[in-house]
């Protein structure tokens, strides 16, 4: 069993400033694990720590070995199992100043303390059971949230809806592999305890399942970290224009010269609680000047990574010869939105083609449509209200490896199905132990991700990403 809980827990007490660094009204240290509230009583002059209730809050002093006074502070006692980490717990309110918060982190570990890792604490409260792998990955991405489609995502996850599905979709595997091995103890009595169609039927609809996750990573990563969206067309056509309306500040260099923009200029914006990275790259047009080129190499590269680009014509121009360079280079999951600029020059008005966009960079006209067609790109890319989605790379590696394994259960399964030998398949039919051994690895990886089943390797990656004293 390589579940972390299996092997040597410490539980030695650990100390840290919880707060941000830096000078504050007040900080916040925390103390925990086994004689953690001892210590504190220490250097603790007051109402006796070790006596108090859990739960409660006492005034007192904070002294050194000489009896002398740091400061005055309070000092909440949660008694294990009741606290964060499932330890013995203290939280002391002190003054914020800087030399008070190194000073006491300082008498703590001459006490006896330790001084903790990045996201100890969390790994702590995870290793005691309080709350499981994705849900702690949810509350640090829900510190890290810097908008409010991100912060929504981070909610939903921490709240364990997340890990409560995955568990049920790994417990129902777990179910059909017990079935498969207990056959083969039977071997002998040529039973099927796990009818082969329910299996088939099963291993299918976690199949979609794990599918309708995995593609809903590419929206959740970009919702989490930005969306980018590169700006692309012709050298004049309009594109550092657009970002800087787009941003209301003058933020890149417009001119009539065409190949004014030569490095790519990347700006964040929030458009309705969601958090875009607009890229405002080089012209695309065939140079023989050597810088220019290696801005356009730029350009190519935007597209790739871009979930959304943003195609903008000048209609004086003829452009459409860059279809075809936009097209060899976007995803094709990504959006291509076709942007006609400068509508207020237009002699005749823009004759509306579908899917088209007309604006004027110059002067806003269409701006807001293309705002909310932004929006909605990446809400369609969005699974319902009540699905999950996967904003963690680390969970989409271990989702995409669970897919695998199961369409190889899949595969197996129609190998022996009279169909697969009607149509001339050579396989003949899969021992139930091949098919119960790919079930226990989607089991596996389905497990990495809430942690059910985790290696100190996974549980050091995890917690390196939280902050000292979370
Ligand atoms: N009339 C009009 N002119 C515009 C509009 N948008 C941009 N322009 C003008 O078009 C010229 C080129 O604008 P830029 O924003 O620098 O074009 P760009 O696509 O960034 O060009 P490069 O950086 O050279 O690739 C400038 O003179 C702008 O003032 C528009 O909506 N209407
Ligand atoms: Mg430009």
């Amino acid at each position: 069993m390589d579940n972390i809980s299996a092997t040597c827990i410490e539980n030695n007490p650990i100390c840290a400033i919880s707060t941000p660094p830096g000078v504050g009204g007040i900080a916040v240290a925390r103390i925990s694990g086994k004689g953690a509230i001892e210590i504190v009583d220490k250097i603790w002059k007051g109402t006796s720590l070790v006596n108090a209730r859990t739960h409660t809050a006492h005034y007192g002093e904070i002294t050194d070995s000489n009896g002398e006074t740091l400061d005055a502070g309070v000092a909440t006692v949660f008694k294990a199992p009741r606290s964060f980490t499932g330890e013995d717990t203290v939280e002391i309110s002190i003054h914020g100043s800087r030399y008070i918060q190194s000073r006491l982190i300082n008498l703590l570990v001459e006490s006896g303390c330790r001084a903790a890792g990045a996201g100890e604490f969390t790994r702590r409260a995870f290793v005691n059971g309080r709350l499981d792998l994705a849900s702690a990955e949810a509350v640090a991405d829900m510190i890290a949230s810097e908008s409010k489609a991100a912060h929504a995502i981070a909610v939903r996850q921490m709240k364990g809806d997340y890990s409560q599905r995955l568990d049920t979709l790994r417990n129902r595997l777990t179910e059909l592999a017990a079935l498969l091995e207990l056959e083969l103890d039977f071997s002998e009595e040529d039973v099927e305890f796990a009818s082969r169609t329910a299996l088939r039927d099963t291993a299918i609809e976690i199949q979609a399942t794990l599918r309708s996750l995995a593609s809903s990573f590419k929206t959740g990563a970009a919702i989490k970290n930005g969306v980018p969206v590169a700006i692309v067309g012709a050298p004049n056509a309009g594109k550092s224009t657009l970002l800087n309306t787009l941003l209301a500040e003058e933020r890149a260099l417009v001119s009539p010269i065409k190949g004014t923009t030569r490095d790519t200029i990347e700006e964040t914006i929030d458009i309705d609680g969601i958090q875009f990275r607009l890229i405002d790259t080089a012209g695309l047009r065939t140079t023989s000047d050597t810088i220019e080129q290696l801005g356009i190499n730029r350009t190519l590269d935007k597209i790739s990574n871009a979930s959304i680009v943003i195609w903008l014509i000048d209609p004086t121009q003829n452009e459409e010869t860059q279809l075809s360079e936009i097209t060899a280079k976007i995803d094709p999951s990504s959006t291509l939105l076709k942007v006609i600029n400068k509508s207020d020059i237009l002699q005749t008005p823009p004759h509306t083609e579908k899917d088209t966009i007309h604006i004027s960079a110059k002067n806003g006209d269409g701006i807001e449509t293309l705002r909310h067609t932004l929006v909605d790109a990446v809400i369609k890319g969005l699974p319902g209200e009540t699905d999950m989605i996967v904003t963690n790379a680390r969970h989409y590696e271990s989702i995409i490896a669970a897919e695998k394994a199961i369409s190889a259960v899949i595969e197996n399964l129609n190998a022996g199905t009279p169909e697969a030998n009607a149509s001339g398949y050579s396989g003949i039919m899969i021992s139930g132990d091949i098919i119960a051994q790919d079930l226990r690895e989607a089991i596996h990886h389905l497990g990495a991700i809430t942690g059910a089943i985790t290696t100190t390797d996974i549980l050091s990656t995890v917690f390196s990403r939280f902050c000292i004293g979370k």
